[in-house]
């Protein structure tokens, strides 16, 4: 055998990270590849999650690992590339370079990771390939051919036309990569993701780093030290596995405490004794219960309306893009406060801790039971759900907006000056009055100016013109006028007729 080829089969399957621009095709690359429909699944059509993928092509094993293209998920297009030897940036033919194409560039500079530019949609008539080739060597990615080394591939996901061309250059890249991604630490994985599972409890996906990971060998984590013993794995397909090997998807669950995204955990047949850095809790809580007697001094000294909101998701990596989404939500004098952050479903302590905070629920791709929508009713406590995060951050932001008090004008503005007072017989006073601008509105809002000076504000409760009750009364016009609460006017004031309206 040539020592070239000994070598690479030595490798282990290379990882893969797809990323792009929303609805550049990923997902679709993916399934394309796999030969599923993922995207029909999605909730809006628009990954939400980190996903990982053992995909075999001609015998050979490759992990792919899916990101979300939407602007919200930053933080995990970053978790995207913990472990990964090749990028593959996806852009759409027919929508070109985009605000998370240069984003996904700069992590893949930032990085230095290797990359092969994935052209997608090609089946499309409006293809400005050339154009962004040119647009991305301006951004510093210089293609074969252009000036540069940075492979690329045109292809359709929708017809797969150029599919297999690109698993070949995926594995001919990576073959002749000198220096692949290696783990400091013997037996380890790379945290993607976790969740909580009812029934399972702290459930991690993982890729394995390097060794053989095995059901009921110890996990240990660098930072916390122990955190028990695998109790099982599950392969990309939830199907359980007693082992898995090198660069493997998997989702294990057995540990004691929540495993952080980034955070690599290492595995062993026997007991290690591992010194964590520092033991902190894993969990994310309430972040500190003195600061509400602070907050409520805050809150007589600045009169800012707060917008306070527990939010209850199901993996950590929706946890921080919603927190980071709602931070991210600038409103004069509105402040969104997330009072607590937390995996898992809307239990009744989250809305004993709602209704005393006057805190919003909001949940996102979690369920909340009947009897939890029933006493959140009787305790006049909302909780909202939602699967798409836009939407989500949509409602809260209009949520917040609500809170800002409307600013009014005042339209309409009519004039009379007093000429005659009458008394009538049940004390009420008649101002008989002569229209000099715009028109005098009945019902509606007025001032009496005596001299410049506003000397009464009330309203207007009867407007007549001889005899009749009327709607309004006209410049050159004259009228009787009752104002409420009654007011001792004088002749020759001023009375102003007006309607506020919201700005
Ligand atoms: N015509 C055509 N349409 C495609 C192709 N690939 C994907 N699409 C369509 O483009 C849309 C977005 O595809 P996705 O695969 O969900 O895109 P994505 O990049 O995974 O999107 P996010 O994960 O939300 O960022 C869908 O309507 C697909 O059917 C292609 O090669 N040709
Ligand atoms: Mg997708």
């Amino acid at each position: 055998m040539h020592k070239k080829e000994k070598e690479i089969q030595l490798k282990r399957p290379p990882v893969v990270t797809i990323m792009g621009h929303v609805d550049h095709g990923k997902t679709s690359i993916l399934d394309a590849i796999k030969n599923t429909n993922t995207i029909t699944q999605e909730a809006g059509g628009i990954t939400q999650n980190i996903s990982a993928f053992d995909i075999e092509f001609k015998t050979r094993h490759i992990t792919f690992i899916d990101t979300p293209g939407h602007e919200l998920f930053s933080n995990m297009r970053k978790n995207g590339v913990l472990i990964t030897d090749l990028v593959l940036l996806v852009i759409a033919v027919d929508d070109g370079i985009m605000p998370q194409t240069k984003e996904v560039i700069n992590i893949i500079k930032e990085n230095n990771l290797k990359t092969i530019v994935v052209f997608n949609k090609i089946d499309l008539p409006s293809n400005n390939i050339h154009k962004i080739k040119s647009d991305l060597a301006r951004e510093g990615i210089l293609l074969e051919g252009y000036g540069g080394d940075v492979p690329f591939q045109e292809i359709s996901a929708k017809s797969k036309q150029g599919i297999d061309e690109l698993m070949e250059l995926i594995f001919l890249q990576y073959d002749f990569l000198d220096d692949i991604y290696t783990a400091e630490n013997n037996n380890s994985m790379v945290v993607l993701e976790s969740y909580k599972d009812n029934h399972v409890g702290n459930i991690s996906l993982c890729i394995v780093e390097n060794g053989i990971v095995k059901v009921g060998q110890y996990i240990y984590s660098l930072s916390t030290g122990e955190l028990g013993k695998i109790r099982s794995i599950k392969n990309d397909r939830m199907m359980s596995i007693k082992e898995a090997g090198e660069s493997c998807p998997i989702y294990i669950s057995g540990s004691n405490n929540f495993l952080q995204v980034g955070e690599q955990v290492l595995f062993s047949d026997v007991k290690l004794n591992i010194k964590p850095e520092e033991i902190k809790s894993q969990e994310q809580v309430i972040e500190n219960t003195e600061e509400l007697s602070e907050e409520e001094i805050f809150k007589l000294e600045n009169p800012i309306k707060k917008l306070s909101i527990i939010v209850k998701a199901d993996t950590v990596g929706s946890l921080d893009a919603i927190v980071s989404a709602l931070n991210g939500i600038e409103l004069n004098n509105i402040e969104i406060d997330i009072f607590r952050k937390e995996l898992g479903d809307v239990i009744e302590e989250d809305l004993n801790t709602a209704k005393d905070t006057y805190s919003v629920i909001i949940g996102f791709n979690i369920k909340s039971n009947s009897r939890i929508k029933k006493m959140a009713q009787n305790m006049h406590v909302i909780i909202m759900t939602y699967d798409i995060l836009y939407r989500l951050v949509e409602d809260v932001k209009d949520a917040a907006e609500s809170l800002i008090p409307p600013e009014y004008i005042e339209i309409n503005n009519g004039k009379a000056e007093v000429k005659q007072i009458i008394k009538l017989s049940n004390k009420s006073l008649v101002l008989g009055s002569l229209v000099f601008e715009g028109k005098i509105l009945n019902s509606s809002k007025c001032k009496v100016l005596r001299k410049d000076e506003i000397v009464f504000e009330g309203k207007i409760i009867s407007l007549k013109h001889l005899k009749d009750e009327v709607k309004e009364v006209s410049s050159g016009t004259e009228c009787g006028i009752i104002v409420s609460p009654s007011f001792e006017a004088e002749i020759g004031d001023t009375i102003v007729s007006y309607i506020l309206d919201k700005v």
